[in-house]
């Protein structure tokens, strides 16, 4: 049976379940990195790499504070950066979003609205889909806009120890689904397996239909409830300066809202992943 839309919706609003709760420092700072003074695309691929792989999220700052024009050095060791906007009226081409409220907003995340967890660039179905995502705090505002986070090899884990029927189905199977973003419908797989055993995720809430075999769409919405968890999901307020990287392949992402009359604007900048320096993304279950 198809999901009905109204069952994503309570997704779309961070608080459901309940409120989350508040920073586990500790906990954050394990994702910290601070680049040196003057970092090479050496100290690059040595630093952020390995912290890729393993953690798959990693916050950025630097002893000098990060630019956006650092960000865009990335690329020689994250890969190109990929246009944006392209199939969205709201903004021109563009290899660099500006996330920020604005008053005639089409889509939630250009509101000052929570944001449900999400990966990012779901409507590119081919070689643009987004590998690493970044979001590059240019203004944050006072009250709110926390970054929440969440990795799904915590949802495949728990999905083979209680459904591994479901797992097997969401391996195999071309889900159905009707994205919200002009009528667009793709068939893909939720879990696909890369050559080194990892796996790739791919999942959004964002969506008017789903259809798949009942395991599929069981195990689906386990996935919702498990990245809705308050105990699993990573809440932290990105600093001016600072940048969240995450692998879109493995994480999902949302956002607190924050108070209107606060500007905040985030730069989301998309990387292929594709370079000299090969990385190895995706749900590492081994
Ligand atoms: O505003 C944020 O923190 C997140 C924005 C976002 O995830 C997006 O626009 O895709
Ligand atoms: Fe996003």
């Amino acid at each position: 049976m198809p999901i009905q839309k109204n069952q994503f919706e309570k997704y779309q609003n961070i608080n459901y379940p309940h409120r989350l709760i508040e920073n586990r420092e500790e906990e954050i700072n394990k994702f910290r990195l601070t680049l040196p003074k003057n970092f090479t695309r050496e100290d690059l691929a040595n630093l952020l790499i390995p912290r890729i792989e393993v953690d798959g999220l990693v916050i950025v700052d630097g002893v000098d504070k990060l630019t956006i024009n650092d960000i865009f050095g990335f690329q020689s060791v994250l890969g190109q950066t990929i246009v944006q906007g392209s199939l969205n009226k709201i903004t021109n081409q563009t290899n660099h979003f500006e996330v920020k409220a604005v008053e005639d907003a089409s889509v939630r995340g250009l509101t000052n609205q929570d944001q449900g967890m999400h990966v990012d660039g779901i409507y590119f179905h081919d070689e643009r889909f987004p590998k690493l995502m970044t979001l590059f705090c240019s203004k944050q505002s006072k009250d709110g806009g926390e970054s929440l986070f969440f990795d799904a090899t915590i949802a495949y884990k728990k999905l083979e120890k209680c459904y591994p029927r479901g797992v097997q189905a969401l391996l195999e199977e071309d889900l159905s689904m009707d994205l919200e973003m002009q009528g667009r419908h793709i068939n893909r797989k939720v879990f696909t397996k890369n050559p080194d055993g990892s796996i790739e995720f791919f999942f959004s809430p964002f969506m008017k239909r789903l259809i798949g075999s009942p395991e599929a769409e069981k195990a689906y919405q386990m996935i919702l409830g498990f990245s809705h968890n308050r105990n699993t999901q990573i809440k932290l307020k990105l600093k001016e300066g600072q940048l969240a990287l995450c692998d879109n392949t493995r994480f999902l992402h949302g956002r607190c809202g924050f108070p209107k009359d606060q500007p905040r604007s985030l730069s989301r900048i998309w990387y292929t992943g594709i370079s000299e320096y090969p990385i190895n993304l995706g749900i590492k279950p081994f």
